[in-house]
């Protein structure tokens, strides 16, 4: 059984350099891995993948066949992909390898809020599939802009119904009080109301107050998986939460 991971968050989140060093230490600890690379937009990867998206939708092919420039031509190119999921799951196979990381593309809007997305988590991630959230620690690191990544989190979770983890890249660029802070909030959401109320202006606080609310009945909080690509640092968490979602420890089923 194969177990899929799809790595999604805003533009420059994280989400390729992610994959890489995954990828890394999943090789390392002798856990056989594809990577898929399914941005067609992709100008440079910091990895080599195994299976590239570019080798059946290419970006300026898209451009000169519909008379596109380049934004116009990645949301037609994120929806051509779909169009290729039955040759992209024979090539997934044909590795016999137990688990499959996706990086998806971009600019979050194009893989989370495209219908096309939907269908290929479907097809590739069958009923095991999973979600990992990029969390970018320079927005991360204030109360509001947590909350937005939190809200953004959901707001996938809600395009998808598939087991989510949040995970909070780069952590070697906070220093130790803002580590600590984004830690806090993560794991007490006492902490992260008070942070967030003491940071917002007098007239927004009562709105804030209701979103908060709204945010709980959700049931929206997880604690974050701090990593960093850069120091090889968190993927063990990573790779303990898959477990915890495929092994079991979570309902697969859509939800
Ligand atoms: N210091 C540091 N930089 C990182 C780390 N992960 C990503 N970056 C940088 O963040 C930028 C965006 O990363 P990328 O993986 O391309 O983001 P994507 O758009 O979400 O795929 C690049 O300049 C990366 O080198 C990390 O763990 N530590
Ligand atoms: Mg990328």
């Amino acid at each position: 059984m194969i177990s899929n991971l799809f790595v999604v968050g805003p533009a420059g989140s994280g989400k390729s350099t992610f994959t890489a060093a995954f990828r890394e230490w999943m090789l390392k600890n002798e856990y056989d891995t594809v990577v898929v690379n399914l941005d067609p937009g992709a100008d440079s990867l910091p990895y080599a993948p195994d299976i590239d998206v570019r080798d059946l939708v290419s970006l300026e092919d898209v451009m000169s066949e519909y008379g596109l420039g380049p934004n116009g031509a990645q949301i037609v190119a994120a929806d051509l992909v779909a169009n290729y999921v039955e040759e992209l799951k024979r090539e997934v196979e044909s590795y016999e390898s137990d688990y499959v990381i996706y990086d998806t593309a971009g600019q979050l809007e194009l893989f989370a809020f495209r219908a096309a997305s939907n269908f290929l988590v479907d097809y590739l991630g069958e009923e095991r599939a999973m979600l990992a959230f990029m969390f970018d620690p320079a927005l991360a690191k204030t109360p509001s802009g947590f909350v937005s990544l939190l809200l953004l989190s959901a707001t996938v979770h809600f395009r998808f119904y598939r087991p989510y983890i949040n995970v909070l890249s780069k952590v070697d660029l906070l220093d130790d009080e803002a580590l600590e802070n984004i830690a806090s909030w993560s794991e007490n959401w006492d902490k992260l109301y008070g942070a967030l109320i003491e940071d917002s202006p007098g007239m927004y606080r009562e709105l804030n107050v209701e979103l908060f609310k709204a945010l709980e009945s959700m049931d929206v909080f997880k604690k974050l998986i701090p990593t960093s690509a850069r120091m090889l640092y968190g993927y063990e968490d990573i790779y303990t939460a898959m477990q915890m979602v495929f092994g079991g420890g979570e309902d697969l089923e859509k939800r």
